[in-house]
């Protein structure tokens, strides 16, 4: 039985003003046909299948559209459990449709455990697979057991003579981010210990964007499509035979060069025009900080063209100027910071790829410090 996994799809996702539809669509494509060369039997989909609980209805139809294909041009079983990002309810709703084209979709959890577990044959061989969608703490809390690692493993747990397969969107051992995932944590456990998926003889994991194994038979796939300008690793699926249950990455085409510059106003010139032109049959997308002494006129628009020329659109542009950089760099100027640019300091340097602070971060400050500073005067 030949199995591939992926996850992380956040079809209906933007970057900036940048529809991602066509890429996703390219991948979607790209990977019916992989199915279709590398024999695959079974696809295994970890969750955060759309970006958002309320998907624009060009991402849903891509979806769907996907489905069908993969029903149609293969034989393959596929199985999907929602992410943090899905709402349950909507991957959910077509299930008994999607059940009569192979396809098998998990979007909340059960009070009953078994309900998680299904059993794929496949000419004549079956393994158990335990899929079990993105949940919050208080769903496991809610039950019998107060111990949510106790509640969780009533889960995972089942004596079996088949292989035993393992989904999950969730975080699990030591894993390195990729930056665009959603901070979640379980009350008291930030991330699953790996003891728990020690019974499995593979677990295929969603939520973190960066591919990586995690242990011996635990992984990411990663998201196919990089979030982010920050997410600069080469993007893969994971495909294993059931024969030896080695997992082995298989590169995702890079379907748009995304472009993240660093230049000044001594270099920009130069290192543009070095650039090597994006061949990609999607114009690549471009992130531009420059360090500038002051602002320029009509620098953006020379930037613009200047990529044109690549095959690149500007996206983002941040001008730096070189005296903002030196009052950041002056520690002592800390004494004369109001407690508001402080905050502000603060979150930058925790959160570095952050351009602003929230609007609901800032105004939660704001209220506490409102907060304090009447405290302080009451007393
Ligand atoms: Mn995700």
């Amino acid at each position: 039985m030949r199995i591939l996994h992926t996850s992380d799809w956040h079809l209906g996702k933007k970057l900036f003003k940048l529809d991602r539809r066509a890429e996703h669509e390219l991948f979607l494509n790209w990977l019916v046909e992989t199915v279709k060369i590398q024999k695959i039997d079974v696809l295994l989909m970890s969750g955060d299948v759309f970006d958002t609980p309320t998907p624009p209805h060009q991402a849903i139809e891509l979806f769907y559209h996907f489905l069908h294909k993969l029903s149609h041009e293969t034989n393959a079983l596929s199985f999907f459990i929602a992410g943090n990002h899905d709402s349950g309810q909507l991957i959910e709703a077509p299930a008994p449709l999607l059940q009569t084209h192979r396809v098998k979709v998990w979007g909340k959890l059960h009070k009953d455990p078994d309900l998680h577990w299904h059993t794929i044959e496949v000419d004549g061989e079956a393994v158990d697979l335990c899929a079990v969608p993105f949940f919050r703490s208080y769903e496991l809390i809610e039950q019998e057991e107060a111990d949510i690692l106790k509640s969780l493993s009533r889960y995972l747990s089942r004596e079996t003579k088949n292989k035993k397969l393992l989904m999950l969107h969730h975080l699990a051992g030591m894993f390195e981010a990729g930056g665009s995932e959603q901070v979640i944590s379980l009350t008291g456990v930030d991330s699953i210990p790996t003891e728990l998926l020690k019974p499995f003889d593979y677990v295929a994991l969603g939520h973190i964007h960066k591919p990586q194994k995690i242990k011996d038979h635990i992984y990411y796939s990663g998201s196919p499509l990089p979030m982010r300008f920050s997410e600069k690793e080469e993007k893969s699926v994971i495909i294993l035979d059931t024969k030896d249950f080695v997992p082995q990455k298989l590169a995702i085409p890079n379907f748009r060069k995304v472009l993240s510059l660093k230049l000044t106003l001594e270099d920009y010139r130069e290192k543009l025009k070095n650039l090597s032109r994006n061949d990609n049959e999607l114009t690549g997308v471009a992130e531009v900080e420059i360090t500038l002494p002051s602002p320029q006129i009509g620098l953006i628009d020379e930037i613009k063209t200047l990529l044109d020329e690549k095959n690149y659109e500007l996206l983002s542009f941040q001008p730096v100027f070189s005296s903002q950089n030196e009052i950041k760099k002056d520690k002592n100027k800390i004494f004369e910071l109001s407690t508001k640019d402080l905050f502000r300091e603060f979150y930058q340097t925790k959160y570095p790829e952050e351009k602003e602070i929230p609007e609901d971060v800032l105004s939660d400050f704001n209220e506490l410090l409102q907060k304090a500073q009447d405290a302080s005067s009451e007393t």
